[in-house]
């Protein structure tokens, strides 16, 4: 293995599908344009440069974060739902599955949802953050059904130097009982509007910053839709701030439900109440 494969934006989704299935991991290069990133550094950028480091070993005490990124740019579309990235996530982890309702055999695919956002900005002294699998948060065993495809759009470049996500490639294979080494780790080596897609098995972490200058990455998370969101959407997000956003995002934040019969609200599709608010403005 030699560090993570990478792709154009317009790359086959079945090649990204079978590249993730094997390596866990994939480089989308330019994933989204310059006036996006543009956008996402008017609305983020402040908020990042009005944060402290963090406080703990593990989120890196020369490490900037800021969450809630869907309260606070509605320009998160383009990144969401690029065909490669939400393509792949659906492909992965909406499986076909069945139920026995007595002897009815009902068909049902599983939802997914936005569990974790976060801009993540790595200064430079910052240390190698523990390499580690964001499914654990799910205590997931592992080898095992996907249950995460995750996201890292590079804000600034990534480089080896400057702490670029260390990655283990083809780690998702491994079992329970095998730690990750950070000798088996490669460095994410992207420029500014590109990403990094890995599967929530894959051993990953921040890297040691040694540059000079800040490495800025925003990170989403996709779950399944029948696990507890990483973050709390429904606190994280005003309801104006859903409304911001077309129906495909708006339930990709929980405003949907997994069948066969998560998430309802007054019994219904939650989304009902997204319509009731738009119709009441
Ligand atoms: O910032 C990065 O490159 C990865 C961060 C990460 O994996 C985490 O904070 O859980």
């Amino acid at each position: 293995m030699t560090g993570t494969p990478r792709v154009r934006p317009d790359a086959d989704l079945d090649e990204v599908v079978a590249i993730l299935e094997r390596d866990g991991a994939v480089i989308v290069e330019d994933l989204v344009d310059d006036e996006t990133l543009a956008r996402l550094w008017d609305d983020l950028g402040p908020a990042l440069d009005a944060r402290d480091f963090s406080g703990d070993w593990y989120n890196g005490t020369r490490t900037r974060r800021v969450s809630s990124l869907f309260a606070r740019t509605a320009q998160l579309t383009p990144v969401v739902t690029h065909p490669l990235y939400l393509g792949a996530a659906r492909r992965i982890m909406q499986k076909p599955t069945h139920i026995w309702m007595g002897k009815v055999r009902v068909e049902m695919v599983p939802s997914i949802q936005i569990s974790g956002t976060q801009v993540i900005q790595i200064h430079p002294g910052q240390g190698k953050q523990p390499l580690h699998r964001d499914d654990a948060l799910h205590l997931r065993p592992h080898p095992g059904p996907t249950s995460r495809v995750q996201l890292m759009l590079a804000m600034s470049e990534f480089t080896a130097e400057n702490g670029g996500t260390m990655v283990i490639p083809g780690s998702h294979h491994w079992d329970d009982e095998r730690a990750p080494g950070a000798d088996e780790a490669f460095p994410t080596e992207m420029s500014a509007g590109s990403g990094l897609i890995w599967l929530g098995g894959v051993y990953h972490g921040g890297g040691r910053n040694l540059a000079d200058t800040p490495r800025t990455g925003l990170t989403i998370a996709l779950d399944l839709g029948n696990l507890r969101q990483e973050e709390n959407q429904y606190l994280a997000v005003p309801r104006e701030a859903v409304l911001a956003y077309p129906e495909e995002v708006r339930r990709l934040l929980g405003y949907d439900r997994c069948p066969p019969g998560l998430g309802w609200y007054e019994m219904e599709d939650p989304y009902s109440l997204l319509e009731q608010a738009e119709a009441a403005r």
